[in-house]
């Protein structure tokens, strides 16, 4: 059929069906996560409401499901043979990935070939996503005309998960189910549910009720940041939990979604809430509340038979409930300060001839992984669980970096990644200053995009251990079921795509545009994502003797209009089409118009010239990979950090390291003072060094102690007036390891450094 004609037969059957209703006519498909091979093939096919559908005997188990939950947008009438059919699924053993499947959209009919009802479930939630987005509102397809298609995928990770945390935050059945609505048509299917905390036991256990009369509550909550100082509370009592009747439902809507609900389970650490029910469960027996604040606390259980006695009773309920095969033990932020003072926990060290309380740790962990092991599970922890021992068949979740990820893997355990650089939803995704308060940290969507799960220094031979990787969502600072919308989408697609497309294929800017048109989707069922496709992007590029500042959006698909005077940018400003040159100090202040709307919000850039501007930098360490900032350069650019986003481009972290910074200002230059900020957020174990130490040309000029301060800045300014330089030198010392009862505890601080304003 030649192309016109066919563009006739179109125009015809939209007249013919405008007269009944809406028609829609897809020409092109936006697909997240992209599937791993899409061919156009000539030709289309018109479906409507009504479909002739053939299942093959295989797949007569999930006949229930088909009009349910796989295809909720047709009627359907069921077909012996595949011949009459419109929509064939069929089975192909061929198909050896579990979770592949083929779909082919012909001029004649739709075909799904799957070895697997997983295979069947993906191919669905693929052609969902061809389908017109308004079937998601109306519940119904209307009369469409499909392109012909065919398309062959497989995911390229067998583990594609995100994580709750329902603890710190507490979220209805009907979220979480929406929650898991929206991994099913990403394809993720393993949902780890983060149900103990400090702050709030969430699970229903019926041999100890205090676990929710008392442990399920807190009679108050933080507001604003842990970091603020004084820390301010609401006052108001909160909690909540999830019923075994509302498990068991949540659980069987995931299963019939391909998803696995692993639990997770907290110890020894992170169960302050756990020892207020039950006080016995701590060493010293006293009593403590639930958590109303963030942050880690001394309170963990006491490695006593009682305790084991308690979480063998808490897991048997557990196991009960959950079929998932991995059960979440965490493991993390275990604090050993009351294991240090018990006389208990020491005696059994001493029995067990344990070296230190990091074996103790590592004791409690295998005790635990023996008694699941006896009943036909598996443990996973956090990384911690590596330290004094790891238990002899446990999964490891690497999330203090990948390093743990590596090692377990070296040492053949399986792993799951999902390191804070790349993974943490909580984290910051946007540079704006009206971006609602977050825990810290910055993790743009494009730094998701960009993660690949496989480190780079892994042996090949270890690759296999790495299962795959996950998206977390803490919800310290999310309040609401809209607020965790809004910090999981977009960042949840992009980890979609991480874990299911073939590395070699994916492509960010292919990814944005795609992105657009899903988040039609995203709209019509009612999700509340974050969008900052419009949202501005500058970026300085400092040569010897010139300085060029560049605007760029995540979505090229509109033009940037520009102010250099303060003036609120309009349609009517400078169009951006080239890098701005800057000679001054300019505040650039631009925005996305379409058709004189302007789509996202103004962006705003301070540039402040001063003599270090654009010099030549060298750093005795590199800035951890994680907070490399814009690297040396960044710290000579003009431009200063957020005040609340040590992740951005402009702040450089080093994790433990002394740091000294060389800088050549080319020629002899009168001083007459260098200024600098540093971070200091004790909650992410980022501490202000306490002295900052200049020298010009080899010899020291002063050494200038910093102030405690009430925000997270911490400014210092070195006076040098009258000093005649060229070559600058700063000593900045790291904090060292933090001390005993401070947060991060037994851990190297971070140091975060900003711009280096070098002044006449
Ligand atoms: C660290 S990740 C934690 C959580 C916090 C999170 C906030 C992990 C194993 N422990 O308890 O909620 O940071 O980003």
């Amino acid at each position: 059929m030649s192309h016109n004609f066919s563009l006739f037969i179109i125009a015809l059957v939209l007249l013919l069906t405008s007269c009944t209703g809406k028609s829609y006519v897809v020409d092109e498909v936006f697909i997240i996560p992209k599937p791993n091979q899409i061919k156009f093939e000539k030709g289309n096919l018109q479906i409507d409401r009504s479909i002739h559908l053939f299942l093959a005997p295989e797949f007569h188990d999930i006949n229930d499901f088909i009009s349910t939950i796989y295809l909720p947008y047709f009627d359907l009438q069921y077909d012996a043979s595949p011949e009459k059919a419109l929509l064939r699924i069929e089975f192909d053993p061929s198909i050896l990935k579990e979770e592949g499947y083929i779909l082919d959209i012909t001029h004649s009919h739709i075909s799904i070939k799957a070895s697997s009802a997983k295979g069947v479930f993906y191919a669905f939630q693929t052609f969902r996503q061809i389908l017109p987005a308004e079937m998601e509102h109306q519940h119904t397809i209307e009369h469409t005309i499909l392109p012909c298609i065919s398309i062959h995928d497989a995911p390229r990770f067998p583990y594609r998960g995100m994580h709750l945390d329902v603890s710190r935050h507490f979220f209805s059945v009907d979220f979480i189910k929406k929650y898991i609505d929206l991994m099913a048509l990403l394809k993720m299917n393993r949902f780890h549910w983060h149900l103990t905390d400090d702050q709030g036991w969430r699970i229903e256990i019926k041999k100890y009720p205090k676990l929710n009369s008392i442990g399920s509550y807190r009679k108050e909550t933080l507001v604003g940041h842990y970091n603020d100082n004084p820390q301010l509370y609401d006052g108001e009592r909160y909690g909540g939990y999830y019923t075994q009747e509302d498990v068991k439902d949540i659980i069987q809507y995931a299963t019939n979604r391909h998803i696995t609900v692993i639990p997770e389970i907290e110890m020894p650490g992170h169960s302050q809430a756990a020892i207020a029910a039950y006080p016995e469960l701590g060493c010293s027996g006293e009593q403590v509340e639930v958590a109303t604040k963030w942050g880690v606390f001394d309170e963990v259980y006491c490695p006593k038979e009682n305790t084991f006695d308690f979480l063998k009773d808490v897991l048997d309920e557990v196991l009960s409930l959950f079929p998932s095969k991995v059960i979440h033990i965490g493991g993390d932020e275990a604090p050993k300060t009351r294991w240090k003072n018990c006389k208990h926990c020491q005696t059994l060290m001493k029995k067990e001839g344990l070296q230190d309380e990091m074996e103790l740790q590592s004791y409690f962990i295998k005790r635990i992984e023996t008694y699941l092991n006896g009943k036909g599970r598996q443990i996973i922890g956090w990384d911690e669980i590596l330290e004094g021992g790891l238990a002899p068949k446990a999964k490891v979740m690497s999330w203090r970096g990948v390093e743990g990820g590596i090692s377990a893997a070296e040492q053949k355990h399986d792993v799951v990644m999902t390191p804070t650089s790349h993974c943490y939803f909580d984290y910051y995704q946007n540079e704006h200053a009206d971006e609602p308060l977050a825990i810290g940290g910055y993790l743009p969507l494009k730094k998701v995009y960009a993660y690949d799960p496989i480190p780079r220094s892994l042996e090949p031979e270890f690759i296999p251990y790495i299962l795959g990787a996950q998206g977390n969502v803490w919800t310290e600072y999310m309040k609401t079921e809209d607020q965790v919308e809004y910090m999981a989408i977009p960042r949840m697609l992009a980890m979609s795509e991480v874990v299911w497309t073939d590395k070699d294929l994916k492509s960010y800017d292919d990814f944005i545009m795609r992105l657009e048109h899903v988040n039609e989707r995203l709209r019509m069922l009612d999700y509340n994502f974050a969008n900052h496709l419009y949202e501005i992007e500058g970026n300085v590029n400092v040569t010897n003797d010139s300085m060029f500042y560049s605007l760029k959006a995540e979505s090229d698909q509109f033009p940037i209009f520009y102010t250099l005077d303060e003036s609120t940018p309009s349609e009517e400003a400078i169009k951006y089409d080239e890098p701005i040159k800057i000679d001054e100090s300019t505040h650039i202040k631009a925005a996305v118009y379409n058709q004189k709307e302007q789509l996202g919000r103004v962006f705003e850039q301070d540039i402040r010239m001063h003599e270090g501007v654009g010099k030549a930098i060298t750093i005795n360490v590199d800035p951890h990979p994680a907070y490399p900032g814009s690297g040396p350069q960044g710290l000579l650019n003009g431009i200063s950090g957020h005040d609340k986003r040590y992740g951005d481009k402009e702040w450089l972290g080093f994790w433990g390291n002394d740091v000294t910074i060389s800088i050549d200002l080319n020629k002899p230059t009168k001083l007459d003072n260098i200024r600098t900020r540093f971070y200091n957020a004790n909650g992410q174990w980022i501490y202000s060094p306490s002295y900052v130490e200049l020298m010009v040309d080899g010899e020291l000029v002063e050494s200038v102690e910093t102030k405690e301060s009430t925000n997270h800045i911490i400014p210092v300014e070195i006076n040098c007036k009258g000093v005649i330089g060229q070559s600058i030198q700063l000593f900045i010392p790291n904090y060292g390891v933090i001390p005993q009862g401070f947060q991060g505890e037994g851990n190297k601080a971070w140091t975060f450094i900003d711009e280096i304003m070098i002044n006449q």
